[in-house]
């Protein structure tokens, strides 16, 4: 894949962003996500890519744009599948809370996991753990072999889990080993990504989130070389049903990175609102600064990029 398409997923991620920027604490998640939606669809279609949404806002007859199956840029090009969440939290947006980016993920043809929107049991960290998880052993177990291959404390290491009661167990047993927990109320894709970024104080994600934020989290990790694992859990029968249209006949697989991103995989998010991973959007009079982390996985760059929109010489994506 042409590598200078990083630059161009960084654009779209940015206008994403500087649109629900502006819906930031508004409390109205609808809005937000629109905007990032419509901004993300309108850069998205300048691309020079033959793409197909895989991973999107939700079923065509539910999603008016971005929706699972809608076809982006155009044809002769080279053709690829693409993942988004224009918004990943929207209600930490609408609240202003932290850690809501705006992102997307790029592989070859049938690179991603076609996972429906159900839950997702997940592991995840970066390179220095690689090799040191197993999804069906206790965390405990987990983070001392991480400790190990750190040579670090088990009391050193942070791991973020969605603040909900189906992870007490989990947590009651991590925070008996002595480890560090940060509790979020939304958004694990951002902290997935934190866990490949060395000083982001983010060892560990676990626990169950949405299956479609898990295939954007394993593009992000197979770019930076981490480790995950994950399991679909499956809630209702009609997810069952719905799981072999969608490639998944082994209901009890635990998928790889690797198997949930598939080739030359292309990473990129920015900042909504300030978390561990990026700083938010911020407004200043006639412009705003954006934070944006561009990868990709053929050659595992990670780009940091700060930029600034000077609204006056281009659309404002309001
Ligand atoms: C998960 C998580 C997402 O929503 O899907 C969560 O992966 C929903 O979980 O990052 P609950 O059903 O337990 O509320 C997010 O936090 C935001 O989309």
């Amino acid at each position: 894949m042409d590598r200078s398409l990083a630059l161009d997923l960084a654009r779209v991620t940015e206008a994403a962003a500087l649109a629900c920027g502006r819906w930031v604490g508004r409390g109205d998640k609808i809005s937000a996500d629109d905007a990032a939606t419509t901004a993300m669809r309108q850069t998205l279609s300048t691309l020079q890519i033959d793409g197909t949404v895989v991973i999107g806002e939700g079923e065509m007859d539910e999603a008016p744009m971005l929706f699972i199956g809608e076809k982006v840029g155009s044809e002769g090009y080279r053709k690829v599948d693409i993942a988004v969440d224009p918004l990943e939290g929207t209600i930490l947006c609408s609240k202003g809370g932290p850690g809501a980016i705006a992102t997307i993920a790029i592989a070859p043809e049938g690179g991603f996991l076609h996972a429906p929107d159900m839950y997702m049991d997940k592991i995840i960290v970066g390179p220095a753990g690689h090799g040191c998880i197993n999804i069906d052993d206790a965390p405990s177990v987990n983070l001392k072999r991480i400790a190990q291959a750190k040579n670090c404390k088990l009391e050193d290491l942070t791991v973020v889990l969605l603040d909900r009661p189906r992870h007490d167990d989990a947590v009651a047993d991590i925070r008996q080993c002595g480890a560090r927990i940060k509790l979020i109320s939304d958004g694990d894709v951002a902290p997935a990504v934190a866990t490949g970024i060395l000083d982001s104080g983010i060892d560990m994600v676990l626990g169950m989130g949405g299956a479609p934020e898990g295939v954007l989290a394993a593009a992000a990790v197979k770019c930076f070389g981490g480790d995950m694992q994950g399991r679909l859990v499956f809630m209702t029968d009609e997810e069952r049903q719905r799981a072999p249209k969608m490639g998944i006949t082994d209901f009890n697989k635990i998928y790889t990175a690797e198997e949930m991103a598939q080739g030359d995989v292309f990473f990129a998010a920015t900042g909504v609102t300030s978390g561990d991973l990026l700083r938010g959007v911020r407004y200043f009079s006639g412009g705003a600064e954006t934070h944006t982390i561009v990868m990709r996985s053929k050659s595992r760059t990670i780009r940091f990029l700060d930029t600034l929109h000077y609204f006056d010489h281009k659309p404002t994506y309001e």
